[in-house]
């Protein structure tokens, strides 16, 4: 079976280290959208390691790391990737595999990103400039280059043809960019791409399943950063809901099990769209710091505010989210009080769902106050020792959602979880 694995929020929920946490007991992790403009924070001996492409499995022996075809691949980026995580003694030649299927990123791609962006002035999206957008306008245009077709005589054909668009496209943009040295890189990473482990991975998966073996699919982003369902257009350009893991992976609904979402106990978001519980004053600021909340791909602040139960329940309602992982719980030790957002305002009426649009609305958020717990809480060893204020604002937070939250993540050690 399949259980899944979602950031609910706007990205930046502590995935990566919640996978690794759960990898030990699956056969195969799995990607199935995004790209590199994921950053995926785990720690690897004490020592900290940021995965953007590959599946967070890759430090378990026993488990097999599959980048399925929703995913877009930046050939560069990821042979750096790989380069890291073999010289830290991991055998990438034994469990990681990519499916033929999967759209590549060309250099073009990100001159073209970065085109859009300058483009769109003060209304830019924040994009992480890695050409995800126009790589995955380029598979549903119809034009995208696949890692099957690396494998291919002619790739360098139609590498050349569809340069030769992006560099018209360029010009309209009236936008040129040196590319050389990108594009030098860009050979030298084909090259590495060759030598890996590249499979029809639809197949691939449902044999493992049909075998009986256990998979979990890893979500990148979070799920209001959805393309159909986020706070479009400030989205990024996959579905990261779980109806993405289907298209993504190349299996049935049927194989879905536990859909497990993580949620920050707070809330941050990095790039630009509404943000309706943000806090632009000191206790915002208060946030970042405890939290450490700078973008792990670009380093860019996050920006920090209240947990937002109204976008969480319709994440949840999105995705059929059975259970809750919370993390960093722990940043909210220094605080007297704690706060959530349990509705919207909007002109003077309140709503418990996302608007179409919440964009350029005023919105207000209503917020219900819990008092601290004021006691450090990364050393606590179980659940049931946590703060009764800590345990009360949980509690709140699951009969809000009706969903259960079956682990607290109370640091970013590997030991620093604590199941209900
Ligand atoms: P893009 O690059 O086209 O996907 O950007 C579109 C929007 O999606 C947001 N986005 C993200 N938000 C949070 N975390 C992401 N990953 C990195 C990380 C981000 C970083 O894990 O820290 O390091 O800055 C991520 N990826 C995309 C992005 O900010 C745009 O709003
Ligand atoms: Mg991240």
């Amino acid at each position: 079976m399949v259980d899944v694995l979602l950031g609910l929020q706007w990205g930046d929920e502590g995935k990566g280290k919640i996978v690794d946490y759960f990898a030990g007991k699956y056969d195969v992790i799995a990607r199935f959208q995004g790209g590199p403009n994921a950053g995926h924070t785990l720690y690897v001996n004490g020592q900290k390691v940021v995965l953007h492409t590959i599946p967070s499995g890759v430090f378990h022996t026993n488990t097999l790391n599959l980048i399925g075809n929703g995913v877009v691949l930046d050939p560069v980026t990821f042979k750096k990737e790989c380069e890291k995580v073999a010289a830290l003694g991991i055998d990438l030649g034994k469990n990681l595999f990519i499916a033929e299927k999967t759209h590549i990123i060309v250099p073009t791609h990100r001159a073209l990103d970065k085109a859009s962006e300058l483009s769109k002035g003060q209304e830019k999206i924040g994009s992480t400039l890695k050409g995800i957008g126009p790589a995955y306008m380029d598979k549903t245009g119809r034009n995208g280059l696949r890692v099957g077709d690396v494998m291919n005589a002619d790739f360098k054909n139609s590498y050349e043809k569809l340069k030769a668009k992006h560099l018209q496209l360029l010009a309209n943009y009236n936008f040129s960019e040196d590319i050389a040295e990108w594009e030098a890189e860009f050979w030298d990473a084909i090259d590495f791409l060759r030598t890996m482990n590249v499979v029809r991975g639809e197949y691939w998966l449902n044999e493992h399943l049909k075998a009986g073996k256990e998979v979990l699919a890893e979500g990148a982003q979070g799920s209001m950063l959805d393309v159909d369902f986020g706070t479009y257009p400030f989205v990024t350009s996959s579905n990261t809901i779980s109806a993405g893991v289907c298209t993504g992976l190349g299996l049935a609904p049927k194989w879905i099990r536990e859909v497990i979402g993580v949620t920050k106990a707070y809330c941050t978001r990095v790039g630009g769209g509404p943000f309706p519980t943000e806090l632009e004053d000191e206790t915002g600021e208060q946030l970042r710091k405890a939290g450490h909340e700078f973008g792990a791909t670009t380093g860019r602040p996050r920006r920090c505010g209240w947990i937002d139960l109204v976008a969480l329940d319709y994440t949840c309602m999105l995705s059929g989210v059975t259970q809750l992982v919370m993390t960093k719980s722990d940043v909210l030790d220094e605080f007297s009080e704690v706060q959530a957002c349990t509705a919207y305002e909007i002109d003077g009426q309140q709503t418990k769902e996302m608007p179409f649009n919440i964009c350029g609305v005023p919105i207000k958020p209503i917020l219900e106050s819990f008092p601290g717990w004021s006691e450090p809480t990364a050393k606590s060893n179980s659940y049931g020792t946590l703060p009764k204020e800590m345990k009360n604002f949980l509690s709140f937070v699951e009969s809000y959602l009706g969903v259960p939250v079956q682990y607290v993540s109370n640091g970013p050690g590997r030991d620093q979880i604590l199941e209900k």
